[in-house]
């Protein structure tokens, strides 16, 4: 029998939530473990073996797999048959293609979505400490300035340029997702739920803010990302990723 995946995420990560509706939508059965951001660095350098810091992570029980494209690729290699991922290649090289260009928007949202909530200290420390025991939770507090002034630096937020282009990638993909389901279609490759569909509202959920997700759907969250979300909610892409959300997001069966 196959050993139980773990699956390693932030709670707020739009890159985990990708990976952990792959599994939920492919009836995998996994334990999540989530992470605390900051406090993840060793665990994730030492799990992933490539030098990456990121979350997500998938421990298969014989080694571990960084990275959700990744994750998407080995789970089609070892949980088949895998229906997220068409076997007909074209749809398949299609599918990829647009998880890849999703995968490039979540950088750019990540960026937005920080621009407006980093300087509300308390609110980016509860949803940090989601899943942090109190000794984490007070080493975060101590550490939020530091880890603040690293992030400020890392995402570029005092470069108002560089907010001006993740804003601009971020509408640029709304635009382009709108102009492919404008015929009414209600997913991106086929005529059922793929990896593209779920790549591209799990990427785009930070601002949107479906229902359907435990840590975006919170009043705290919204209040921080409000200016953000107010702005595109009548965007018809945003429509799509509520949608897609309500209609294909089921309660995760995992262990
Ligand atoms: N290409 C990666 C990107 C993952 C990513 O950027 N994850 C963020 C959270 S959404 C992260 O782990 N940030 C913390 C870090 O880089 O140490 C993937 O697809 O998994």
């Amino acid at each position: 029998m196959a050993a139980t995946l773990k699956l390693h995420t932030f709670s707020l990560s739009h890159f985990s939530e990708k990976a952990r509706w792959l599994l939920d939508a492919a009836g995998i059965a996994y334990v999540e473990e989530p992470w605390v951001p900051f406090l993840h660095i060793v665990k994730a350098l030492r799990k992933g073996g490539r030098g990456a810091t990121t979350v997500p992570v998938l421990d298969t029980g014989k080694g571990c797999v960084q990275d959700s494209t990744r994750i998407l690729l080995w789970l089609e290699q070892h949980r088949a048959p895998f229906a997220l991922l068409p076997t007909e290649p074209a749809l398949r090289e299609e599918v990829l293609a647009i998880e890849d260009r999703f995968d490039r928007v979540g950088s750019y949202v990540i960026r937005y979505a920080y621009s407006v909530v980093l300087d509300k200290p308390q609110g980016v420390i509860a949803l940090w400490t989601i899943d942090a025991t109190p000794l984490q939770a007070r080493i975060v507090r101590l550490g939020f300035p530091l880890m603040q002034r690293i992030l400020r630096k890392k995402f570029k937020l005092d470069q108002p340029a560089a907010v001006a282009t993740a804003e601009q990638r971020f509408g640029e993909a709304l635009d382009w997702l709108a102009a492919q389901v404008k015929d009414g279609r209600q997913y991106l490759v086929g005529d059922c739920l793929s990896a593209a569909d779920i790549t591209a509202a799990a990427l785009l959920a930070p601002i949107v803010c479906p229902d359907q997700h435990p840590v975006y759907c919170r009043a705290d969250y919204r209040a921080g990302v409000a200016s953000l979300r107010d702005k595109w909610s009548g965007h018809p892409a945003t429509a799509w990723v509520r949608d897609t959300y309500r209609t294909h997001r089921h309660p995760s069966q995992n262990l």
